[in-house]
């Protein structure tokens, strides 16, 4: 098998994972942001693959957002959308259980009919933050929507989040829809996973860094595989415990997992969003003519484009 190459990590890297990236120069430049400490964020990026901001999301967006799903879940019929539940992929329209109490629920990409979720994603902070990591608009990929822990064992996402040109241009945001109990299943995270020198990335097969449809390795082997690296390299997870109001950052890179729910009547209400830089936006996920038409969200500097594939109405309370 070959050789996993690093080359093209490096050759996409965003700016603060280059070789050389000098932030002192950077910061005497680059615009400053009025509401938090650049230098702070910047630095714990480099050095842990994450930032986080506290008490920065509002709490009327939240039960906005709340409130869509409340209603869509009132009406599943109505929408045209798709949930995972115990890994296996479901159209809402046709369950016949609560997608609210059954385990391990997820609902993909709620930011295609839901304005809340779209300004949950186009956070100030996040966006101003992102601005800096792309060196370019941060633009959303995708969401999920957690009602209960995922339990989902450790991997990188940029193995699966790849319709993006640059590979390494991904970040993404976890936003907490409830303060966050320990024994809920919280997320964790590696600080210091997001240097490939690190955590070398899975070889998929012939040096494959992303997971192909005829990839010769499965999803099952990658967290082995990690734990693996991450002994080696003597990281060891943090938790993640944010109040309501909380969000975190964290670089494509890094190794994260939804830990194990230790009491199943708690619920761990949370919402992810993948992000890259307009640059390396899949054209084929947006209108042609979206700028000129508006079908797009554009908040804080960052997009959410409507998806040309989506046909429901902007329907959900958020959009009155
Ligand atoms: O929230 C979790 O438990 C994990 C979510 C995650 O890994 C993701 O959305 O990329
Ligand atoms: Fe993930």
């Amino acid at each position: 098998m070959a050789v996993v190459d690093l080359t093209h990590f490096h050759e996409s890297a965003m700016l603060f994972d280059r070789v050389g990236f000098d932030l002192d120069a950077y910061l005497a430049k680059a615009p400053s942001p009025m509401d938090f400490d650049l230098r702070h964020q910047i630095e714990s990026w480099m050095d842990t693959g994450i930032a986080t901001f506290e008490g920065v999301v509002s709490f009327d967006e939240l039960d906005d957002f709340l409130g869509d799903i409340e209603s869509l879940c009132g009406n599943p019929g109505a929408f045209d959308l798709e949930i995972e539940s115990r890994g296996q992929r479901h159209r809402l329209a046709e369950i016949d259980f609560n997608p609210l109490s059954d385990t391990g629920v997820k609902f993909n990409c709620l930011e295609n009919i839901s304005k809340a979720a779209r300004q949950l994603s186009l956070n100030k902070f996040v966006c101003e933050f992102l601005a800096h990591v792309f060196q370019a608009s941060p633009v959303v990929l995708q969401s999920l929507t957690f009602w209960r822990g995922s339990n989902q064992p450790v991997h990188t996402d940029y193995p699966y989040v790849r319709t993006q040109s640059k590979l390494s241009h991904l970040a993404a945001s976890w936003v907490p829809l409830e303060d966050i109990h320990p024994d809920a299943g919280p997320l964790a995270y590696y600080p210091g996973s997001h240097k490939p020198e690190r955590v070398r990335p899975f070889d998929w097969g012939d040096g494959s860094v992303v997971l192909e449809p005829d990839s010769q390795r499965s999803a099952a082997e990658l967290a082995p595989y990690l734990q693996q690296q991450l002994n080696l390299s003597g990281l060891k997870p943090s938790v993640f415990l944010p109040k309501k109001g909380d969000v975190l950052i964290w670089h494509g890179w890094l190794a994260h997992e939804g830990t194990k729910t230790r009491n199943p009547d708690l619920t761990r209400k949370s919402y992810v969003t993948h992000y890259t830089s307009l640059d390396a936006y899949p054209k084929a996920h947006m209108y042609p003519d979206a700028f000129a038409t508006q079908r797009l969200t554009h908040l804080n500097g960052g997009y959410v484009f409507d998806k040309p594939w989506v046909n429901d109405a902007k329907a959900l309370p958020s959009w009155r």
